[in-house]
């Protein structure tokens, strides 16, 4: 059994803590009481004071203070102080990922995980300090030279969800921090304490560089401290992770300032599986997909669509597979479904499970909620039917919608018949269907996988989605481009002056 009052001294945590910091914390008077509780029994666990409005203000001044400096310094420089931080984060792994199991419920291992994946953008980070390239382009006109460069931003500001408590800031903060950004960090209201141990371990590094503002927390709720964030002309750019509503919300703030977002909003995540698929391979990965984290990733897979041929045998061995998913404490080594986060989320599930029955969809196994203290609920696999409003959302719990299809062609059409983009994926051993699959006429999805399931992407690719899921890109390959701003720029080192386009404009001087 976790010594709980260990692992928060262990990361700085104390019973009532300040909720906003540039470094040094910063006490508001004016601060409501913000309780974080345990979904594992729904007990809390420590306090914070959220930030007021003169909290907010300090932390932002500060951040476009240490802006001014932070981008002075050489890119290599800044990825060799984030190497520092993917250190640290190697030495708080286990405390940390800990940490995140209690506070927002997923299981030990996915914790972990969870903070690897932080240290895995640590160090891509770092390469990409050395790799912030410009193109070069050549000149219409003689003797001109034309390239563009990329510089810092500004303030990004980090709104995160309560689902990866630690691993989409370190998506967003370590590549906008090599970019030369500082950043305002707002947390979800449910994992506030994951937050302040994140700060703890960057204040750290950041203390011995003598350096103050760049990573920042305030710790709020969206109505206050969210809105401010999102209407602030001082952040340039505000990337939001959470529900497609506030999303939409996030972006109509930002655009009319003509700001920049970065939207990685909700998915409704489905995977096909053809007759010739290895069944045993893709049982494995649906079992992850839908039922890891309790169904509340964004990848999470939510509809399954299989071929008539195999339909009543993998649904057959899928529910097999469910009565024997082992729920219960996420801490527990042996447990591999945890709770739900908190009480609205149960209620959301148990709101969508009547939906279902009336919708005219038949509960295979599952569909209720599981009596212990917490927020636990049986995972669910469902026979639906293409009519269903219900499984065109995205209820943030472990509900699987099955349906049956002819060939992949139909698969494909109901594949992409919702609002959301996010993730996909197609199992099968035939050329054509997986190329099928991945072509222009097949998913429609920010992520397309074959022989893999939806969730549990690499940090190296580019994470997001189309459609309602917001358009977004984070993480690897070039989403760091959205932190910095692009310049073209045109020497002419000649004596004359052509213009572009062959235009000519003579006047005697
Ligand atoms: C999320 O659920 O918001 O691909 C992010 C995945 C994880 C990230 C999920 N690497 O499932």
């Amino acid at each position: 059994m976790t010594d709980i009052k260990a692992l928060l001294q262990s990361l700085g945590i104390k019973d009532v803590n300040p909720g906003a910091c540039t470094g040094r914390w910063i006490e508001s008077e004016g601060g409501k009481e913000l309780t974080s509780f345990t979904p594992i029994d729904g007990s809390p666990i420590a306090k914070v004071v959220q930030a007021d409005e003169a909290a907010y203000e300090q932390v932002v001044e500060t951040a476009h203070e240490a802006f001014l400096t932070w981008r002075m310094m050489p890119a290599p420089k800044r990825g060799l102080i984030i190497r520092e931080l993917g250190d640290a984060l190697r030495e708080h792994k286990e405390a940390l990922g800990e940490l995140v199991s209690l506070e927002m419920g997923k299981i030990l291992s996915e914790g972990l995980g969870e903070v690897q994946e932080m240290i895995d953008m640590c160090d891509l980070a770092v390469g990409l300090s050395r790799q912030l390239f410009g193109l070069t382009m050549h000149s219409e006109r003689a003797r001109h030279r034309m390239y563009e460069q990329w510089h810092p931003l500004g303030i990004v500001g980090i709104i995160t969800s309560f689902n990866f408590p630690v691993a989409v800031w370190a998506w967003n903060a370590a590549v906008a921090a090599v970019c030369g950004d500082t950043m305002v960090w707002k947390p979800s209201s449910s994992t506030p304490l994951t937050a302040i141990a994140v700060q703890h371990i960057v204040n750290e590094i950041m203390d011995r560089h003598g350096l103050t503002g760049v990573f920042n927390l305030v710790i709020g709720s969206g109505r206050v401290i969210g809105e401010r964030m999102i209407n602030d002309r001082r952040i340039p750019l505000v990337s939001f992770t959470g529900s497609i509503e506030m999303g939409r919300h996030v972006s109509e703030a930002t655009a009319r300032r003509l700001g920049r977002s970065i939207l990685e909003l909700g998915g409704n995540n489905g995977v096909i599986v053809m007759d010739d698929a290895d069944q045993n391979l893709a049982l494995r990965a649906i079992l992850f997909a839908a039922a890891g984290t309790a169904g509340q990733r964004c990848t999470t897979l939510r509809r399954l669509f299989l071929q008539k041929g195999i339909a009543a045998q993998m649904t057959e061995r899928l529910i097999k597979a469910y009565r024997s998913i082992p729920i219960g404490d996420p801490l527990d080594e042996s447990t591999l479904m945890g709770p739900l986060v908190d009480e609205a989320a149960v209620q959301a599930y148990l709101g969508a499970i009547d939906l279902i029955k009336k919708q005219g969809g038949e509960i295979l196994y599952g569909g209720k909620r599981i009596d212990r203290p917490g927020f636990y609920v049986e995972p669910t696999l469902v026979k639906a039917h293409p009519g269903m409003e219900i499984a065109r959302e995205e209820t943030f719990a472990p509900i699987l919608y099955i349906f049956e299809i002819e060939d992949v062609e139909e698969a494909i059409a109901l594949h992409n018949s919702v609002d959301q983009g996010l993730s996909s994926g197609i199992f099968t051993s035939n050329l054509y269907a997986a190329e099928k699959f991945l072509s222009h006429e097949g998913s429609d999805c920010g992520i397309a996988n074959v022989n893999i399931g939806t969730s549990g992407a690499e940090i190296g690719g580019a994470f997001g989605g189309e459609k309602d899921t917001g358009g977004g890109r984070e993480a690897g390959s070039d989403a760091w481009k959205a932190y910095m701003r692009r310049q073209t720029c045109t020497i002419n080192w000649g004596h004359e002056l052509p213009l572009a386009q062959g235009v000519h404009f003579d006047v005697e001087a």
